[in-house]
């Protein structure tokens, strides 16, 4: 409709056309890049949440076992509905505990990219590395903000497991451990969001369509309602509102004849969308062009149409310890345009005196217009010596 507007008014169709959005817009953009590779030329994928259903869900599965944690009858103002209250289940994990949770992941990964910078950089190998019921402390006594109890470490190893159905299915995926967990946005997400947003996911995801309890979803039959039909309801959530061939992207091909490119990023510390999530679609993605990959090598056969970049720190789509600031428009339309592939997006802090809103969540000691290279996964930005503060110290290296 856009395109015969436009030739309509300017007597041509547009020489160039993108799409582009953060979180469902991501998504929107994702499955675009597959209903309508022949429509595009560029396409700015952000924290997609391509298979929302199932996060969404992951979410509900969780929610009640915060509450088991949480502090009994503690509640909070509801978001959007001044006359309600909704359970603090923040309570459950608090700020000082995430930020226990933040700083052991910190001194066990940060260096693993060269730098003592209080960036994980190197996110596949921290997953390696980083171990909760080790590198945390148990609590022996009361709850102090320093250490986690026993049953606070199994659920938050489950959630970022991504969930289980009683019967033994992943709901989502994995998340990657990560520095931005003491982030205000995730607590928003698991904490607030899985009350007020996510039960949205019976009518929206679910056939046929049901109200859903945050605190009290049948996980198993809804896992089922995500992917099924009836005689109203004709085509699943899954079908209608993931990527579709998500498993085995090779649909993309009208996408490529097109010479069209895909620039993805995504907050590695998103606690909603994964990035382990989009790191998946990126093997399958190289996978489907190599069957010799099979084996999950990088390979790196979409590099010359899909680049991803991953956003250490950063929470969904904005937010957290991160140079989250950063243009990725400019670099795709070079890409597309001129044929210049994108080899890093360079990030900055919001600090002090930002134009574009000051971020409250940088730590104590990085400049407030700190850079960084955001290199195209598998890459990691490696210290190359200099300054701490600048991405001219930094370059972008096999992992
Ligand atoms: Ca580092």
């Amino acid at each position: 409709m856009a395109k015969a507007l436009i030739a309509a008014a300017y007597g041509k169709r547009p020489d160039r056309s993108y799409i582009g959005g953060c979180s469902n817009g991501g998504r929107h953009a994702m499955v675009a890049a597959a209903r309508y590779g022949e429509q595009y030329d560029g396409y700015l994928v952000g924290a997609p949440g391509y298979r929302l259903p199932n996060a969404a869900l992951a979410q509900l599965w969780a929610a009640p076992q915060w509450k088991a944690l949480a502090t009994p009858d503690a509640s909070m103002p509801h978001p959007f509905n001044p006359t309600a209250r909704i359970a603090d289940l923040g309570t459950a994990l608090t700020a000082a505990e995430r930020q226990t949770v933040a700083r052991a992941i910190t001194l066990r990964c940060d260096a693993l990219d060269g730098a003592r910078d209080g960036i994980v950089a190197h996110t596949a190998s921290c997953q390696a590395e980083f171990s909760l019921e080790r590198d945390v402390p148990t609590c022996s006594g009361e709850r102090n903000g320093q250490c986690l109890t026993a049953a606070q470490k199994s659920l938050l190893g489950a959630v970022y497991a991504g969930g289980k159905t009683p019967g033994g299915q992943i709901i989502y995926s994995p998340f990657p451990w990560d520095s931005g967990i003491a982030a205000a946005n995730w607590a928003q997400w698991k904490f607030v969001n899985s009350q007020v947003l996510d039960p949205a996911a019976g009518y929206i995801f679910m056939t046929p369509p049901r109200p859903l309890d945050p605190f009290k979803v049948d996980i198993e039959d809804g896992f089922k309602a995500i992917f099924a039909t009836d005689a109203t309801f004709r085509e699943s959530a899954d079908a209608v509102i993931t990527m579709p061939g998500k498993e085995n992207p090779t649909q993309l091909a009208a996408l490529r004849a097109r010479g069209a490119k895909m620039l993805l990023f995504h907050g590695v510390s998103d606690a909603i969308f994964s990035a382990s999530d989009t790191v998946a679609f990126m093997q399958r993605l190289d996978r489907a062009l190599d069957p010799a990959l099979a084996q999950g090598v990088a390979g790196g056969r979409s590099a010359n149409f899909a680049r991803y970049f991953p956003v250490p720190g950063m929470a969904h789509c904005t937010g957290g310890p991160a140079t989250d600031q950063f243009d990725a428009l400019t670099p795709l339309v070079r890409w597309v345009e001129q044929g210049e592939a994108p080899e890093a997006l360079t990030g900055s802090a919001r600090g002090a005196g930002n134009a574009g809103g000051v971020n409250a969540e940088l730590p104590a000691g990085w400049a407030p217009n700190r850079t960084r290279p955001l290199c195209p996964w598998p890459q990691v930005a490696r210290f190359q010596g200099g300054d701490l503060e600048s991405a001219a110290s930094f370059r972008c290296e096999a992992p």
